[in-house]
């Protein structure tokens, strides 16, 4: 069967930016404006399509990425509305992974708030093409200008307003498009047909083209040659030169609006197909082949052999397991049987859907830069590549952050807990940032994932959507262990129980290593004294042992362990023994090393009226918080510290109350750092019921 759209014309892009920038709301104008629904969804009365989820309609606010396709212009584009919060910021990242290009929405009264700022740096580790679309030109105090140079300083990026607002605030009727040199108004009604007025400013816009001109002629040889001429430069020639220099990611082009009254948005689906690349357009995604251990590249091609990414998996309680992929060479039939490459297994894809968010279209392929949920597999999960059994190739995988706050969480009846069991297992399955473990000591089971509200979210899931009745802890924060000098221990397991006896000895040296490296191990073995086949035992006996940190039980982190001495039986050695050996030696090591707990601590930053900042440090000093530095613009302050998680539980509620609602705060890890000795001795006596030595 021959694809319905060329290559060419298909544009897949994720729609990101700080929390209530808009983007679900263009999302929706989007839809609308092509067709997609009849109706326009709105976030503030639960009625936007791609916020399906409970949780999302009740809060506001998006939660899951969701994914969608619509049509315009001969073109087909395959949208993923990712959330703002931080706390979600893992569907951010799949959907980077997965897309070739962004649209980045911008309050244009903020500017580019603190989460923009995060994921246009995910945004540029995956090299995504983006363009910009300034929203809510129509709120007070909205500022085209200032959002653009807060793009230029914060971001480091290059801004190409390639159009202006035609007034703003109350006033904000609609765009003037550089390019076109063209005025549009939109009316409120999106069935009203965008009208050509006049343009107020003739010399304002002249300037603006030519400065976009300029700005493009330093990154683009054709334009410069044109402009070195002093020729006109055409519309088209205009575009063309955006595009290049767009999908090489050394500008980005500016559009604005506002998505809430429908202006701006035609201009920014055209800005999609123009500027945006296909799948061909980017370089063919590299991949390891496993036969020859080395790196290969595969076309967009459908007739390359097929190669697909596992980004997402959803369990839906009426269809069941869905995976959704990424084609990204080749393609694949319903019912057709792949490789999961990674894993070395054999799986049979049953149904393919193209999805809606949550609503489903079932088809028979999907091609070359295809984005498709499926049935029917099993052993694949985030991150997976899947390909052809005789051509197979492993993808670059995901990368996800590691949570950060944990709760405790108890089953109220046997029942729940037979459920709980289940329900936790397909919650982290489709969450790389939720992680469920079983605490043996207390018996309690603790769910862990990026802050409160994560958390908050998870559990309400749980319980509504999963019918689990569970009693929930106060949050609490993953503590890590780790050393502060450097010693030499000794591990002897030596058993002799008559017959066959066991025998490993080993001798390391712990050293601290610097905060975030994790663990390292050395083999420095003069020859003989171990032999090589036991090293490995060693090794998985010390990684086994680092999990379990001496001082309140928190995995042990930033440590190198350097394995220099030891002996064996010719008899009794055994990997067992060795293993063991190595746990003890680890153990003994970290007990001398002065160990002390580390706790995670986040870049907080917190947008208010200024009359509030007295009291907003003054709350912030009480939390052991650090502030950085302060900035006021116009009569909004953003305050940046440094705050330790333990003390931010809560923080919504009690900024809330110091400033009547009226400030706004994020919050993202940054880094683990030593808790101070009294804190730590009550950590460790709620662990253990007595404090340090
Ligand atoms: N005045 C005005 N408000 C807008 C505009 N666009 C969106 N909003 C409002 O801003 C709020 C947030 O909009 P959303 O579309 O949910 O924002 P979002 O970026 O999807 O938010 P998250 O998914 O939670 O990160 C809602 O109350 C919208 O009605 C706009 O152009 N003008
Ligand atoms: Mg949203």
């Amino acid at each position: 069967m021959p694809r319905s759209y060329p290559l060419e014309s298909i544009r897949n892009i994720a729609i990101i930016a700080h929390i209530d920038a808009g983007k679900t709301t263009v999302t929706e104008r989007i839809l609308y404006y092509t067709g997609r629904t009849y109706k326009i969804g709105q976030v503030d009365e639960g009625t936007a399509v791609m916020d399906w989820m409970e949780q999302e309609k009740e809060r506001g606010i998006t939660i899951t990425a969701a994914a969608t396709t619509c049509y315009w212009q001969d073109h087909r584009i395959n949208i993923i509305d990712t959330p703002g919060h931080v706390d979600f910021t893992a569907e951010v990242e799949r959907s980077l992974r997965v897309l070739d290009g962004g649209v980045v929405v911008f309050d244009g009264v903020a500017g580019v708030e603190a989460q923009s700022e995060m994921v246009w740096r995910q945004a540029d580790r995956y090299n995504v093409p983006r363009i910009c679309f300034i929203n809510k030109m129509d709120r007070i105090g909205a500022s085209f200008d200032r959002t653009v140079s807060m793009i230029k300083e914060r971001l480091y990026a290059k801004p190409l307003p390639i159009q202006l607002p035609l007034g703003s605030g109350d006033e904000h009727e609609g765009i003037i498009d550089l390019v076109e040199q063209k005025a549009w108004r939109f009316d409120s009604d999106p069935n009203i047909e965008p009208v050509a007025v006049a343009i107020p400013d003739k010399e304002k816009l002249k300037e603006a083209r030519q400065a976009l001109i300029e700005r493009l002629a330093e990154s683009d040889d054709q334009i410069l040659a044109s402009y070195l001429e002093g020729e006109e430069v055409t519309p088209a020639q205009l575009k063309k030169a955006l595009r290049r220099v767009t999908i090489a990611g050394k500008g980005v082009p500016i559009l604005v609006g506002s998505a809430l009254k429908n202006k701006g948005i035609l201009p920014l689906l055209d800005a999609v197909l123009y500027y945006l690349p296909s799948p061909l357009a980017m370089p063919p995604i590299r991949a390891i082949d496993t036969r020859i251990e080395a790196e290969v590249t595969r076309p967009a091609k459908d007739e390359a052999p097929f190669s697909a990414l596992a980004f997402k998996v959803v369990s839906d309680p009426f269809v069941g397991r869905l995976v959704y992929l990424r084609v990204y060479s080749g393609k694949v039939k319903a019912g057709a049987q792949v490789f999961n490459s990674g894993r070395g297994k054999k799986e049979r894809i049953g149904r393919l859907l193209v999805m809606h968010a949550n609503n489903r279209e079932e088809v028979n392929a999907a091609d070359t830069g295809a984005i498709v949920a499926t049935l029917g597999l099993k052993n694949t999960f985030t991150g997976d590549t899947l390909c052809e059994a005789t051509q197979p190739v492993v993808l670059e995988s995901i990368r996800f952050p590691e949570p950060v706050a944990s709760i405790a969480i108890e089953p109220k009846t046997r029942a729940d807990q037979d459920r709980m069991g289940g329900a936790l297992q397909k919650l982290s399955e489709e969450d790389p940032t939720f992680k469920v473990k079983f605490n043996e000591e207390t018996g309690q089971t603790i769910i862990s994932g990026m802050g409160e509200l994560h958390l908050e979210v998870l559990v309400n899931r749980l319980i509504s959507e999963f019918r689990v009745g569970a009693k929930v802890g106060k949050p609490q924060v993953a503590y890590k262990e780790t050393i502060t000098v450097p010693v030499k221990s000794e591990g002897r397991f030596v058993r002799q129980t008559g017959g066959h006896g066991q025998y490993g000895h080993v001798l390391l040296e712990l050293e601290p290593s610097e905060r975030g490296s994790g663990f390292q191990f050395i083999e420095r073995i003069r020859s003989g004294t171990i032999p090589k086949q036991y090293i490995p035992a060693v090794e998985a006996g010390i990684k086994e042992a680092i999990e379990t940190g001496v001082l309140a039980g928190y995995p042990v982190v930033d440590i190198k362990a350097t394995l220099y001495e030891g002996s064996y039986h010719e008899v009794d050695s055994s990997e067992i023994a060795f293993k063991m050996a190595g746990s003890m030696a680890l153990r003994d090591g970290i007990a001398k090393a002065r160990p002390v707990l580390l706790e995670p601590v986040m870049k907080l930053e917190v947008v208010s009226p200024e009359e509030f900042l007295g009291d907003i440090m003054s709350n912030l000093n009480s939390m052991r918080g650090q502030i950085e530095n302060i900035e006021t613009h116009g009569e909004l302050s953003t305050i940046r510290a440094l705050i330790p998680l333990a003390e931010t539980f809560g923080y919504a509620t009690s900024l809330r109350s110091l400033t009547q609602g009226r400030a706004t705060h994020i919050m993202e890890f940054y880094r683990y750092q030593e808790l101070p000795t009294e804190l730590a001795n009550q950590v460790i006596y709620k662990v253990r019921g007595r404090g340090y030595g």
